[in-house]
């Protein structure tokens, strides 16, 4: 983690006035014989890497803003297809990864993992559980389910489907075209905490009904009188078709909104949905440009439908339908909607419930 030589990020203009930060020993500075003595007892200086663990002002992220585009990423996945049967594959998985952290990490930021998954017709991902919490959005292709915790969802073009910590999953493909999706992890979190690890499991017996119905309406949850649903996660998918209308409706109702963005939620408590990361869609109006707060947590962008211009500080993406990137927490992130007659309906997946939890989260002025 720790990495002496990482240069402390720039001051940004406003906070100039801060004291200025003292420059403290190096390690060079240190007798060769006594920085060996230290490292035979497994001891180790603060100082040459205080300012690195602790840099002023703003965190100096290894979380790169990276663009990832579909048409790049399809045709790869598809050779995957030919090239590795499900069996030697489990899940063929094409990771998205940030190239700040290491292609090998597998992160696209710290706690966010990203990959777009390919099931081609007639094959099954076998059941199991995990520790991680995954969500899929799916990207491509009609007849592929996903059978979690015994209920069966079918996967439709938009639609999020929860796979949270602990619940069997597995999944299958009765259509006759490739099926691909986005999985989202907070898998990175988990392996640094040590506790990924993964259950193996026979198929699933699909049981009870399907929670995006038992959930359709706004307002209302089933509330029998002697017994309240007490699933921690009650539903499990979300229909796009539902969340498409849920954001056309609100566009409707407040034209003068600041943004037209709806959260995933738990509909029993009004929680987040899963644990540890939060997921929204957002519709841009036609010709919008949308100026975010500064927030501590990192984000990640992946257009449903339309195409949608995302600037991070400096860096400019331009991303079409299934195109997808990140950025970093503590940036200054612009959307636009460049068309002037069709909006934009844009994923949103980010680390703000782990913050809010761990009483980091945080929101800065654009400066
Ligand atoms: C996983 O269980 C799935 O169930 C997809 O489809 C991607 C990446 C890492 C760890 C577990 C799935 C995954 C994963």
């Amino acid at each position: 983690m720790i990495n002496s030589q990482t240069a402390a990020p720039a001051l940004p203009a406003s906070h100039e006035r801060e004291k200025v930060v003292q420059a403290l020993g190096r390690m060079e500075d240190l007798p060769l014989e006594y920085r060996q003595a230290l490292s035979d007892h497994n001891l180790v200086p603060l100082w040459p890497s205080l300012r690195a663990v602790l840099p002023p002002h703003t965190p100096g992220p290894r979380t790169q803003a990276t663009q990832w585009d579909y048409a790049t990423i399809r045709p790869l996945l598809m050779q995957a297809g030919a090239l590795t049967p499900i069996e030697k594959a489990e899940r063929r998985v094409l990771v998205l990864a940030n190239p700040g952290h290491g292609l090998d990490k597998m992160q696209a930021s710290s706690s966010i993992y990203l990959g777009m998954q390919l099931l081609l017709p007639g094959e099954v991902a076998p059941a199991h559980r995990h520790t991680p919490n995954a969500v899929r959005v799916i990207v491509e292709g009609e007849g592929a389910y996903t059978t979690v915790d015994g209920e069966k969802n079918m996967m439709q073009r938009g639609d999020l489907i929860l796979t949270p910590t602990g619940l069997w999953h597995e999944h299958g493909h009765d259509g006759d075209k490739p099926v691909i999706w986005l999985d989202v992890l907070d898998l990175p979190l988990m392996y640094y905490l040590e506790t990924s690890y993964v259950k193996e499991g026979a198929s699933q017996t699909v049981s009870g009904s399907a929670s995006e119905r038992v959930y359709a309406h706004g307002g209302v949850v089933p509330a029998p009188m002697f017994e309240r649903s007490d699933r921690r996660y009650p539903m499990l998918r979300y229909p796009w078709v539902e969340v498409r209308a849920a954001l056309l409706a609100l566009h409707e109702a407040q034209p003068g909104a600041a943004a037209v963005q709806v959260a995933y939620i738990n509909p029993e408590n009004g929680g987040d949905s899963e644990n540890v990361l939060g997921f929204s869609a957002l519709m841009l109006r036609p010709g919008e440009l949308l100026q975010l707060p500064v927030r501590s947590p990192a984000i990640v962008f992946h257009v449903i439908e339309g195409a949608a211009v995302v600037k991070v500080d400096d860096k400019v993406f331009t991303l079409g339908e299934a195109d997808t990137c990140c950025a970093p927490g503590y940036c200054r992130i612009q959307l636009e909607n460049t068309s002037a007659v069709q909006p934009a309906f844009v994923f949103l997946a980010d680390e703000a419930p782990l913050h809010r939890k761990l009483g980091v989260y945080e929101t800065r002025p654009q400066d």
